[in-house]
């Protein structure tokens, strides 16, 4: 089937900055439209977010270039070819032709390649994740972020997300363990007279003074709601360490404290030993390889070590990972490479070589669900898609739980 039109506009992202839509016709008139999230606490090896920089517009957010080019350049090569996801992802490459996507935009070839795929799944009368299946379907265990501090969030806490993962049977139980577990903590935030507005991810954002006062509340407030800590309901951390790394003196600032490194590494095994975490993410600043395998020595057996910043969602950076034995995970955001084909090439490289996989939002989201159908799709055993709250973070939520109940009709 050929592409008869893409038509790309913009659109505001869940902070009210704007990014990029895409709809995309075929021949047969079935069509579909995708858009793309933009990120705050970006990896330096990320490919490029094309904005105008014009600061008439948007604070210089706009990103009319980038739509302009899906409206003229892309449209143009793809304009009347046949629909092939490897094909239309081959073209965007060629376009482009840099390394970073600084041409194009990865924002501007994403939302295209995005909204091939799902013309694909449509075209052929099947779900996103139907379509997408690679290998066994599987339902995520969500990692859901019910602190948020660093740069998501006007408090003093230093890490980014503090994340709860319930691990009981069922999405449905699991969004719904979630769910308890946010509001209890609302309650308990409320009779510490701590602030319960919510920071870009949805989760609450109090001024804390340490890591370990939202842990114990994230405690407290799973043992309120009636779960066990450690064996129903887990910790993940996004620690997103560049944001918090003094490169001039190699040190990173934690709770009022400057620690090394090897500081910083004593400072999880204590987290760890006494807290049931299961994940820890960007655990140092996203050059360092060297304490990361260290790390991933010392408790990779036990938690996932996530590479973010580290790897950006580029099979070439996770390569080199690997050869380092550092980390012992990856986080997956389409965004961060640019192309659906690029990214499963990622996910290939990682299940390959035994690296856990977890797919995962922004930070700035659109209603867009369609991180819910990849992970189900390529059977990713975890998704982080933020706090049960907000609407664009709830949207996937919302889609999984659809998924689930469609999986099981399917089953009977
Ligand atoms: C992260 C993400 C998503 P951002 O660091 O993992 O939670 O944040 O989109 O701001 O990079
Ligand atoms: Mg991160």
């Amino acid at each position: 089937m050929n592409i008869k039109e893409i038509h790309a506009r913009e659109i505001l992202d869940s902070r009210g900055n704007p990014t990029i839509e895409v709809e995309m016709t075929l021949a047969n008139n079935i069509s579909s439209i995708a858009s793309v999230p933009s990120g705050a606490s970006t990896g330096s090896k990320e490919a490029l977010e094309l904005r105008d920089n014009d600061n008439a517009r948007y604070l210089g957010k706009g990103v009319l270039k980038a739509v302009e080019n899906v409206n003229t350049t892309i449209r143009n090569a793809l304009i009347g070819q046949k629909l092939d996801q490897v094909l239309v992802d081959k073209t965007l490459l060629k376009l482009d032709g840099t390394l970073n996507k600084s041409r194009l935009g990865a924002n501007a070839m994403l939302a295209v390649s995005l909204a091939s795929l799902k013309c694909l799944a449509k075209l052929q009368n099947k779900e996103l994740y139907e379509y997408i299946t690679y290998g066994k379907v599987s339902m995520p265990i969500p990692m859901v972020n019910i602190i948020n501090g660093g740069v998501h969030a006007d408090n003093n806490l230093d890490i980014q997300e503090f994340m709860i993962v319930p691990i009981m049977k069922g999405e449905s139980k699991r969004i719904e363990a979630a769910s308890e577990i946010f509001q209890t903590l609302k309650i308990i935030l409320k009779r510490k007279n701590l602030s319960t507005g919510v920071g870009d991810e949805g989760g609450f954002a109090p001024n804390l003074n340490k890591t370990t006062d939202a842990l114990d509340l994230i405690m407290d407030a799973i043992n309120e709601a009636n779960y066990h800590p450690g064996k129903e309901v887990l910790i993940a951390l996004d620690v997103a360490a560049s944001e918090i790394y003094d490169k001039t003196r190699n040190v990173y600032q934690i709770d009022g404290n400057i620690l090394s490194a090897n500081d910083l590494i004593k400072f999880y095994l204590d987290l760890v030993r006494n807290y049931p975490i299961i994940s820890i993410e960007d655990a140092f600043e996203e050059n360092d390889l060297e304490s990361l395998a260290v790390l991933t020595k010392l408790i990779g057996d036990k938690v996932m070590l996530v590479g973010d910043d580290y790897f950006c969602t580029n099979s070439t950076l996770l390569e080199a990972g690997i050869k380092s034995n550092a980390g012992n995970a990856i986080l997956l955001k389409a965004n961060q490479i640019g192309t659906i084909s690029e990214m499963t090439k990622t996910i290939i490289t990682a299940k390959k070589n035994n690296y856990k996989t977890i797919i995962s939002h922004r930070s700035g989201e659109t209603e867009d669900t369609f991180i819910a159908d990849l992970a189900v799709g390529f059977g990713i055993p975890f998704i982080k898609t933020g706090s049960v709250c907000r609407g664009e973070r709830i949207a996937k939520y919302n889609r999984l739980m659809k998924i689930e109940e469609l999986l099981e009709l399917g089953n009977k």
